[in-house]
């Protein structure tokens, strides 16, 4: 009997989403307008081949903006940043670049208007991840974090015809309506977010991974370890029905063993991975036999957004 042809399912969409290139782009144009240094507080987004690009061309990684000179250039990454971190900056007198993912700052805005309307908001995301300390910093009296199911027995409301709920914009899809309704049981009128807080991005790539990881006996994400919604790729994966599953940064890092007795391999990547690491893994995969690569396509991204108003006005027109 002929062994069974091997091939490669991959996910579209995958990679970039409009928020990672619009800061991607922000960073590299900020060191052609301005030249280097351009300091940029905290990873612009969580990737590491990103980050170490953009650190060869000059940028300058940091943790917080009192590590930025005074009177420097310093761009906030696409995750978002608190109330307190802009104050920090004027304090130092620090030209800002503001590259938070608009879709990011819509969901400030959002905890904003519900603070202002005395609401407790329960925001459901990972504790110390960046941008749930950028929302809840927008009203911290207001907000408390759901992070696991755990959480939510320990949730004091003042008002319980009052409580709003919000998220991080990177989770699961599924785990976050069920942290939802854990939430319903306890708090019946508990409002929804005006909008949806998953971002289109997040949701998409979780639809494309769920469509092939049935077929498939592994799932490779490309992505780097501290990438929330990289992470849930492989979640989602395995419980779509992908025998495993693995989050890697490069070709290089796959094991050869979790290739044996695998006849399909699924591929995708999370929003801040660029697609040449995709090609350069379907590539390593094409050496072993996995030529054969098919397009699993779930929905067509046309958005895109403008770069930060405080850098477009410096930059020049292109001819
Ligand atoms: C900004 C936001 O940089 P990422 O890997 O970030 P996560 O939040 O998934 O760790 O991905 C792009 C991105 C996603 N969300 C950037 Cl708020
Ligand atoms: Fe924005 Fe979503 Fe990307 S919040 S940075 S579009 S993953």
């Amino acid at each position: 009997m002929s062994a069974p042809t091997k091939r490669v399912l991959l996910a579209n969409p995958r990679g970039y989403c409009a928020g990672v290139d619009r800061a991607v782009i922000t960073v590299e144009k900020a060191l052609e307008t301005y030249g280097p240094p351009v300091y940029v507080r905290k990873e612009i987004v969580h990737n590491r081949h990103v980050v170490e690009t953009l650190r060869e061309r000059g940028a300058i990684f940091v943790d917080e903006a009192d590590e930025v000179p005074e009177g420097a250039l310093v761009v906030f990454s696409a995750h978002g940043v608190s109330p307190a971190v802009h104050e920090q900056s004027a304090a130092r007198n620090l030209r800002t670049i503001d590259a938070t993912c608009p879709l990011v700052t819509k969901v400030h805005f959002e905890a904003k208007r519900f603070a202002k309307e005395d609401y407790d908001i329960l925001l459901i995301g990972h504790e110390g991840h960046e941008e749930v300390e950028g929302t809840a910093g927008e009203a911290p009296d207001h907000v408390q974090l759901v992070d696991g199911p755990e959480d939510v027995d320990k949730v004091v409301v003042r008002d319980p015809s009052k409580v709003i709920w919000l998220s991080q914009t990177t989770l699961s899809v599924d785990e976050t309506m069920e942290r939802v309704d854990q939430l319903r049981e306890r708090f019946p009128d508990l409002q929804n977010p005006p909008s949806d807080d998953i971002c289109y991005a997040t949701s998409n790539r979780q639809v494309a991974v769920k469509a092939l990881a049935p077929e498939c006996d592994l799932v490779l994400v490309v992505g780097s370890t501290n990438s929330s919604n990289s992470k849930r790729l492989v979640e989602v994966a395995l419980l779509a029905g992908a025998r495993a599953s693995y989050l890697v940064d490069y070709a290089h890092e796959v094991d050869e063993a979790w290739l044996e007795g695998v006849t399909t391999v699924g591929v995708t990547s999370g929003a801040s991975v660029p697609d040449n690491l995709v090609m350069d893994l379907l590539a390593w995969l094409a050496e072993r036999g996995y030529g054969d690569v098919e397009e699993v396509t779930t929905a067509n991204e046309k958005i895109a957004f403008a770069l930060p108003p405080e850098l477009r006005k410096d930059l020049k027109p292109a001819r």
